[in-house]
């Protein structure tokens, strides 16, 4: 089969196992490039429909006023569930490639060794880090977020936080809140408002500094993924009457929605303070979600969010899964506008080490690119590159062009995401249908060959490291993938049983 995929992103920047960082020099780094300070915030399942700007009835204000005033990212595409999305993020190639798609909450998980994480890059670049939030990509010894480059962090490792008292049954899973890697009581405040301090209180830091060093913010809301309890007199802002369905569904809409407001207001506290401390012109702001909104179709009372006109939600691999509001705002430095053109969570990594003037090498190959140029408008567009999500239970997308392939897997896991007795691979022509109600694996079985060809070829490149029991290889019903997934099962085993033999008794 030939080589058809080709890994034309990775050109800008090229990462080193090894941890070499080299500085650009005054004459090679663009002069508009002044290594700004950089505030990252990530929401946790806030789907495309849940932002007023995209039309939702929740207030949004803040979130409204920066998509407003900045750059809209309006194909924003992250992975469909926290882990794979913030892997992704965090090493700028697709969690797909080193197979970190699942929840991680266990004590053993985490990155495989040799990848080089944002954090470490931005470190390694000068900056000041700050981690406020959800971890969420490994709690084992080596893979914690003050191990893995930030300076100082604060939040949980794991996936969820109980709202008012922010952490679980301790344990060697890494399920507490903390401070620098130390155990940390504060019950009695929402998890927004503290995370929001937090990092208000940071900034203030920064500012205050005698000699000010360029610093990274990495804000990790855990908000609004469940458990959804607001502030009541954020839930006493909405009314019965303005939510459908039963009391019990309308209970838990205005708790989501009451959930949103509240998360808008303490994004805009924060930028409330860099305007304050004269920062704002100085600092880019991104802002995404880490997936679509949760939805369970088997059991309605446990929905939260809305992808609004896009098919599919949280865990499936359609667009509501995976293309999530997003926005960009640096006013100095970028003029509003709504960018349609694809830009991909894998893109972060490249783009803020190259505003922070380093190049970075490595063995791997980024799946992200730096995307400046876009945001500012001098290029129109970027070379084709894939995107390639690899899920749970055989879901997966692939995108090439115009032309997406959706697998929808076998597993019962992903018969209870994407529903129907119907699992044959679909096609879709996004440029032509971008809400993916037109099918057209029949009409275009030459195209949907090509792609499943290179879902393969993608497929391929990935290291087996969590086969197991799951039927996360089980795909569709493709031949030449079922001979993938029965080889890679084999090594997977094997791989096991060398290991078994070879521990102590
Ligand atoms: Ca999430």
């Amino acid at each position: 089969m030939p080589r058809l995929f080709h890994r034309t992103a990775l050109c800008a920047l090229v990462l080193c196992a090894g941890g070499h960082v080299g500085r650009i020099s005054a004459a090679e780094r663009p002069a508009a490039l002044v290594r700004p300070n950089i505030l990252l915030i990530v929401v946790d399942d806030l789907g495309w429909g849940d932002v007023s700007y995209h039309g939702s009835r929740i207030p949004t204000p803040n979130l409204d006023r920066l998509a407003r005033e900045g750059v809209e990212l309006d194909r924003h595409y992250v992975m469909p569930q926290c882990t794979p999305t913030r892997s992704s993020l965090l090493s700028g190639i697709w969690a797909s490639r080193y197979d970190l798609t699942h929840s991680q909450g266990k004590a053993d998980t985490g990155f495989p060794a040799g990848l080089r994480l944002l954090p470490e890059v931005m470190r390694d670049a000068g900056y000041t880090t700050l981690h406020a939030g959800k971890w969420h990509v490994g709690p084992a010894p080596g893979q914690r977020p003050w191990e893995r480059g930030f300076e100082q962090t604060y939040g949980s490792l794991h996936g969820t936080s109980p709202v008012w008292r922010h952490s679980g049954t301790p344990g060697p899973d890494g399920d507490f809140w903390q401070r620098n890697g130390q155990p940390l009581t504060e019950v009695g405040v929402h998890t927004t408002d503290l995370l929001t301090a937090q990092a208000i209180a940071w900034l203030h830091e920064q500012a205050a500094r005698p000699a000010p060093k360029p610093w990274f913010l990495y804000l990790a809301h855990f908000a609004p993924h469940t458990p959804l309890d607001p502030p009541k007199d954020w839930l006493a802002k909405f009314a019965r009457a303005d939510f459908a369905g039963d009391d019990a569904e309308a209970a838990r809409a205005m708790r989501y929605a009451a959930t949103v407001a509240h998360l808008d207001d303490a994004i805009g506290r924060v930028i409330a303070v860099l305007e304050a401390n004269r920062q704002r012109e100085n600092t880019l702001v991104v802002f995404t979600s880490d997936n679509g909104p949760q939805i369970v179709p088997r059991d309605p009372t446990q929905n939260g969010g809305t992808a609004g006109e896009l098919r599919g939600f949280k865990g499936t691999t359609y667009e509501g899964g995976i293309r999530v509001p997003a926005l960009v705002s640096w006013p100095a430095r970028l003029k509003p506008r709504k960018l349609e053109t694809p830009v991909l969570v894998v893109d972060w990594l490249p783009t803020f080490a190259a505003l922070a003037g380093i190049t970075v090498k490595t063995g791997r190959t980024l799946d992200g690119v730096d995307v400046w140029p876009l945001l500012t408008g001098s290029v129109a567009t970027l070379a084709p590159r894939p995107l390639y999500l690899k899920y749970l239970g055989g879901m997966a997308a692939l995108r090439e062009g115009d032309w997406k392939l959706v697998t929808r897997g076998e597993s019962r896991f992903a018969r209870s995401l994407m529903v129907g007795d119907d699992r044959a691979d679909q096609l879709f022509n996004l440029t032509a249908h971008p809400l993916e109600r037109d099918e057209l694996a029949a009409t275009r079985p030459e195209i949907l060959a090509r792609m499943q060809a290179r879902l393969i070829e993608h497929m391929e490149g990935a290291a087996p490291a969590f086969a197991d029991g799951t039927m996360q290889y089980w795909w569709s019903r493709v031949p030449e993938q079922q001979a993938l997934i029965a080889r890679r099962t084999a090594e997977v085993t094997a791989e096991r049983a060398k290991q078994k033999s070879a521990a102590p008794r």
